[in-house]
């Protein structure tokens, strides 16, 4: 079958018009990678047609022989579900895990996300880790979590704790926490490297004065988790926006409870007094 006659690939266009939809992407700005299932490359190999090899600049290992749907360099999300085989395409790493070819998508030369090297190695990470089961690694421009990346200490503790309290459901949904990368040079091998350090811990990883990297098993989970991060975000933004110090909050022991009722771990290192 064509490629954007699969399921996949239409989930993965809804999730690019998505964040467009949310103004997290403006310009060029964010990118989306999906390592996509061995059935489904089957179901759509028909519609291939390969390109040269070119070097991925990094090693995954881990991932020889894998197939990603990502975005394009240079390619605005606004595009995606009007041209999408202009904005998106499908490559295919070699045996080594540091070679890729196109074989479908990125016309007339067009090239994977510039930052190619963080999603991949978040994806080394995150399939060893869960088994396989994390495919989705999203990167976007979020302004209410840039904006914190001003005024909160760049401490994984700080930014966990902070946008736990901002809504019950966080802890729920991100248990893990979050971690932060001080400012760094994006679209390198530097930045990919401290990335998926942190996505060993957390499936959430902030680039102070930049934006969000997030990872999850599918589109859905993977942009609902960006979309309660940067609400949690939002409300924080408002508070300290109104004024400096919160009259009430959620207290640590509060946070015990609702982990023994929701039957998630939270780690004691974000429950400090
Ligand atoms: O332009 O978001 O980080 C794409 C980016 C680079
Ligand atoms: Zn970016």
């Amino acid at each position: 079958m064509r490629l954007l006659d699969a399921d996949f690939a239409k989930g993965f266009i809804r999730m690019c018009n998505d964040g467009w939809e949310q103004g997290w992407h403006e310009r060029n700005g964010g990118n989306l990678s999906y390592r996509v299932k061995p059935e489904e490359v089957e179901m759509v190999k028909e519609d291939f047609t390969p390109g040269d090899w070119q070097p991925t600049g990094i090693k995954v290992p881990g991932l020889a022989r894998e197939y990603f749907l990502v975005t394009g360099s240079g390619k605005y999300f606004r595009n995606v579900i009007i041209n999408p085989e202009d904005s998106m395409g499908m490559i295919e790493l070699d045996d080594t895990g540091e070679r890729y070819r196109i074989v479908w998508g990125l016309a007339d030369g067009g090239r994977p996300t510039s930052e190619l090297p963080t999603h991949l190695m978040n994806h080394e990470v995150k399939k060893m880790a869960t088994g396989g089961a994390y495919r989705v690694i999203y990167h976007a421009h979020t302004p209410n979590i840039i904006a914190l990346t001003f005024v909160l200490p760049l401490k994984d503790e700080v930014f966990t704790r902070e946008l736990w309290e901002m809504a019950t459901e966080c802890p729920v949904v991100f248990p893990a926490g979050v971690g932060v990368v001080p400012w760094m040079v994006p679209g390198g091998r530097e930045i990919a490297i401290e990335t998926s350090r942190l996505m060993k811990e957390y499936d959430v990883a902030i680039w102070a004065h930049h934006g969000i990297f997030a990872a999850g098993v599918d589109f859905d989970s993977t942009f609902g988790l960006m979309h309660t991060v940067e609400k949690a975000a939002e409300i924080l933004v408002k508070v300290l926006s109104i004024q400096k110090t919160k009259l009430q909050t959620i207290q640590p022991d509060d946070f015990r409870k609702l982990a023994k009722e929701f039957g998630v771990t939270l780690p004691e290192k974000f429950l400090y007094e």
